[in-house]
């Protein structure tokens, strides 16, 4: 029996510009180090922070072994803690959401306030210190309605980051939307192959056909080169957002591990519906148009967005097991905005409920193909799937590193 590769061994021996080695998309190994070195060391995109609008709402995410739970204050700051109680170790919260004055263990009933000091503990003794088991804090910024959440002890600069997102998503004013509707599903396959997944639309002409019609799988629509090298389409449209200040033009981090890029859908389609009209009369924020088409952000490891004038799509990914991935989506609508009045949650909806079942099936089908000891990497399209080569390129440049730089300490 040949000892099976270490996830370094995997990385040093991949082929840039080709999928994956097998191992690295279906072992625990890879999953185990995929968490330790990223998933637990990166910001990940939590929720949008209209999801908790008011003093007591919380919402609660499981990060690989970590539950975490993100709540309001009663000074209207959104903090982030381990879903841990300092007793004996309970889950303080097994909901996904809610609202609650104080926050209580189920187990013995200690009780937290929302700003995660310990407020009371029963028979505890004369010298119990409480100010000594507040709840442990997880590192958690709100940027302009989109909640980050980072469970390292010192988390990774995210100045840059923030400054360019509060402007590309201010004008969709996230903090007075609500979430219309949300949607979790699994997918039995790796999350690096969800995330290649959403990076290309060379599948789009064959899995996509209503998204297909008002999201062109013209390359150049998914992958820009820069803030101007982009389609004539796309830079007539940075033009007339240039001269209404709404930001649109391509920006990115320098490792690709993030972008954003407002792009026009087809034909002046305004959102991505049936239809290809607006699924809600009253559009979001400042947006100047209704056919001013998709601010699109993604952040690895996490998520992917769409930011149109009518409402927002919000996507977050997080690994279950080696070949399974929780994939959620929020749609956001104004939050005055009333279902059956203002918007119909079907026709909202239907496009990427349909879109996600479909990306569903080709992920899965492809873990399947991968589990195969046929399987070989194969080469990626350069025109096609560019995005997906930002991605790979990212991941293993940061974990080469940092299993690089662990073996060195050793
Ligand atoms: O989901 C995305 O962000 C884009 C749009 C359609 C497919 N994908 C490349
Ligand atoms: Fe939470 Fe005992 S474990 S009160
Ligand atoms: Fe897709």
């Amino acid at each position: 029996m040949t000892q099976p590769s270490s996830t370094a061994d995997l990385i040093a021996m991949r082929q840039p510009g080709f999928s994956l080695p097998r191992d690295l998309y279906c072992g625990q190994q890879a999953l185990s180090d995929d968490l330790e070195q990223i998933w637990y060391r990166e910001w990940i995109f939590a929720i949008p922070s209209c999801e908790i609008p008011k003093t007591g709402n919380f919402a609660t995410l499981q990060l690989g072994q970590y539950p975490v739970i993100i709540v309001r204050g009663a000074d209207g700051r959104i903090r982030a803690f381990h879903n841990v109680c300092r007793h004996r170790g309970q889950r303080l919260c097994a909901k996904a959401g809610g609202s609650s004055p104080k926050l209580v263990c189920p187990y013995h009933q200690w009780t937290y306030d929302l700003d995660g000091k310990l407020l009371y503990a029963r028979d505890m003794g004369e010298g119990f210190d409480a100010s000594k088991y507040g709840l442990k804090p997880v590192h958690c910024i709100d940027i302009k309605g989109m909640v980050f959440v980072c469970v390292a002890k010192v988390p990774p600069a995210i100045n840059e980051l923030a400054q360019n997102l509060m402007r590309y998503v201010a004008p969709s004013g996230l903090e007075d939307a609500k979430v219309a509707f949300s949607q979790t599903i699994i997918e039995k396959g790796n999350w690096k192959l969800v995330m290649e997944n959403n990076r290309e639309c060379y599948h789009c002409g064959g899995s996509h056909p209503s998204l297909c019609r008002t999201y062109s799988d013209d390359p150049l629509m998914t992958v820009m080169e820069g803030p101007n090298s982009a389609s004539s389409e796309i830079l007539q449209h940075w033009d007339r957002c240039d001269a209404a200040n709404l930001p649109a033009r391509f920006v990115n981090a320098p490792d690709m591990q993030w972008r954003m890029a407002r792009v026009p859908l087809m034909d002046n389609a305004e959102s991505f519906t049936m239809s290809t009209k607006a699924a809600v009369a009253q559009r979001m924020g400042t947006i100047p148009w209704n056919d001013a088409g998709s601010m699109m952000f993604y952040h690895f490891p996490s998520s992917w967005n769409h930011f149109l004038p009518d409402h927002a799509i919000v996507f977050r990914i997080v690994p279950i097991s080696p070949m399974e991935t929780e994939v959620t989506t929020k749609w956001l609508v104004h939050k005055d905005a009333v279902e059956g009045r203002d918007y119909d949650l079907q026709k909202l909806t239907e496009v990427w409920i349909n879109t996600n079942d479909e990306d569903r099936q080709v992920v899965e089908e492809n873990q399947a193909g991968i589990l195969s000891p046929a399987y070989e990497p194969g080469p990626y399209s350069a025109t096609q799937e560019a995005g997906v080569i930002h991605l790979v390129d990212w991941y293993c440049g940061i974990m080469s590193s940092r299993l690089g730089l662990k073996t060195a300490a050793e």
